[in-house]
């Protein structure tokens, strides 16, 4: 599954046009829009012409946008892997930075309110005097105290409990929307434009490369590649998970029947100019399902089902 982000905001912040800039996918302001967000990545071309791929696919994260503010909206947020957090720079006395203090309030309070009703439920629960479910009442009494002397739940060096699903502690990457960070109402109309068009009509690159590059580093993301003649593609993965995390990336049959995997660098297999040519310089390395993935690795995974 691709990683997947919550675009968050006060209302009007310019959430739904910051998406469609993201994901070139039409979304209206009065549904949820979930959409897959293409990351640019300039080593992802160079791999595939050496390979001559016929298709060439970037990687991409999940985004979703809900309307609305409030609870509701912000529940929705809960089983994402990060938030981005879209600030209002471009309106007449705008203040950014307020607004920023204000959605991590909303934040705070929606995780107070969620841990409360864990709590009243955990505590019915609880009556019947098994230990296990008191051990859980006051661990939730504990989060809940923190978060009433309002800090998130991030500040505090435990991990919350498994399927608690926390805003507080998701990774928050904040965009000001305006001329002081990406302009998101150009960058939507020009994610209409083809690529070259749009390319030509900017200065520099994407002013959303940025932003997803800000996201890979607060989720703390690497890339890997797959290269066939076939398909030529981008993946994204945790740093620090294995081989075989990433074969599962690419299909569950293929973890499932996980071999070996064949290891390049990225720019060995651009400077030798194959497969082959690399396995005989001995740039190949063979790797097991423990392997520790590398960002810019292309990963050749062996397997039978
Ligand atoms: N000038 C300017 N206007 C913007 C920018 N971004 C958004 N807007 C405008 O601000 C209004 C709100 O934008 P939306 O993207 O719908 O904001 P939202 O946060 O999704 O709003 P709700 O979901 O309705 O709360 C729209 O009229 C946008 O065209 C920007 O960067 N510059
Ligand atoms: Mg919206």
């Amino acid at each position: 599954m691709a990683l997947a982000v919550g675009i968050v905001g006060l209302p009007g912040s310019g959430r739904t046009t910051v998406f469609n800039a993201l994901t070139h996918a039409g979304g209206v302001a009065a549904k949820e829009n979930v959409g897959m967000a293409p990351i640019a990545d300039e080593r992802l071309g160079r791999v595939a012409s050496v390979v001559g791929a016929r298709k060439v696919t970037p990687a991409a994260l999940r985004v979703v946008d809900v309307p609305g503010s409030g609870a509701a909206y912000l529940g929705n947020m809960r089983q994402l892997d990060a938030l981005l957090a879209v600030l209002d720079a471009f309106s007449l006395g705008a203040d950014p930075a307020g607004d920023l203090e204000t959605l991590r309030l909303e934040l705070l309070v929606a995780d107070r309110d969620h841990v409360e009703r864990r709590l009243e439920r955990a505590r019915k629960d609880a009556k019947s005097g098994d230990p296990r479910l008191r051990a859980q009442v006051a661990e939730l009494e504990g989060l809940l105290a923190h978060l009433e002397e309002g800090k998130p739940l991030s500040d505090r060096p435990r991990e919350p409990p498994p399927g608690l699903e926390p805003l507080t502690t998701k990774p928050l990457v904040a965009l000001e929307n305006g001329p002081s960070g990406i302009d998101a109402k150009l960058e939507a109309e020009l994610a209409e434009l083809p690529e070259e068009e749009a390319a030509a009509f900017r200065e520099g690159p994407s002013a959303l490369a940025e932003v997803a590059r800000r996201l890979f580093e607060a989720v703390d993301l690497i890339t890997f590649f797959t290269a066939s003649e076939n398909e030529t593609r981008a993946w994204t993965l945790r740093r620090g998970l294995t081989a075989l995390d990433a074969a599962g990336q690419v299909h569950t049959d293929i973890a499932r029947g996980f071999i070996r995997c064949e290891v390049i660098r990225w720019d060995d297999l651009v400077e030798l100019g194959s497969h082959a040519a690399a396995r005989k310089a001995g740039r190949e390395r063979l790797e097991g399902k423990a392997y520790v993935v590398q960002d810019g690795d292309v990963l050749n995974v062996r397997f039978n089902v």
